[in-house]
């Protein structure tokens, strides 16, 4: 992480944050289902998932594969871009952290090429995908303390309490 990277947290709805870049839960297909992603799509209007649908009629044709990460337009919410990843969904047979790290990685990756500044991210995998909060935090906040990039704040935006305490803990 590059020096100036600070890291906030904030409790709320993404869909309501203002940031050069929010940052998507989203599944392989890109092309919507519920939790955050159903909120950004709700909220961000159509325009997202039309680039969605040409990103699946382009490069990603057999979809995103977990831990990486692409960008479309924000749509009508205040942010200039949504950077979808897909994250694993949480299995107790194996061992898939490294995929859930690297959801952080290759959105800050996709936020540095795209120039964003300021990127919020909600828990990624920590709500359908059933990954225990408390371990999905630990792998968050040390994941983008580990990586180096130009973003300047990155903002973890958590839905309940129980979430924010868990991410604060790791934060301390
Ligand atoms: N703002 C912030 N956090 C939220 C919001 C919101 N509007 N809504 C839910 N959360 P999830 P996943 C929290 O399920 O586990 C979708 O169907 C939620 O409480 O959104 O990665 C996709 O299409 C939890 O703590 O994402 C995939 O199929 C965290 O955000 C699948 O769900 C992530 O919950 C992805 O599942």
């Amino acid at each position: 992480m590059a020096k100036t990277t600070v890291i906030t947290l904030a409790l709320g709805d993404i869909t309501e944050e203002h940031a050069d870049a929010l940052v998507n839960a989203a599944n392989s297909s890109l092309l919507g289902g519920g939790g955050v992603d159903g909120a950004i799509h709700r909220r961000g209007g159509p325009a997202i998932l039309a680039e969605c649908r040409a990103l699946r009629a382009g490069h990603y044709g057999r979809g995103l594969p977990v831990g990486r990460a692409v960008a479309t337009t924000a749509g009508r919410l205040d942010a200039r871009w949504v950077i979808h990843t897909v994250g694993p969904r949480f299995s107790p047979e194996e061992d898939r952290s490294a995929l859930l790290a690297s959801c952080y990685r290759e959105s800050l990756k996709v936020a540095d090429e795209l120039g964003a500044r300021t990127v919020a991210f909600p828990a990624v995998s920590a709500g359908i995908y059933g990954w225990p909060m408390e371990d999905a935090a630990r792998i968050a906040v040390e994941t983008v303390r580990a990586t180096e990039t130009s973003v300047e704040e990155v903002r973890f935006v958590l839905f309940d309490d129980r979430a924010y305490e868990a991410f604060a803990r790791h934060i301390r």
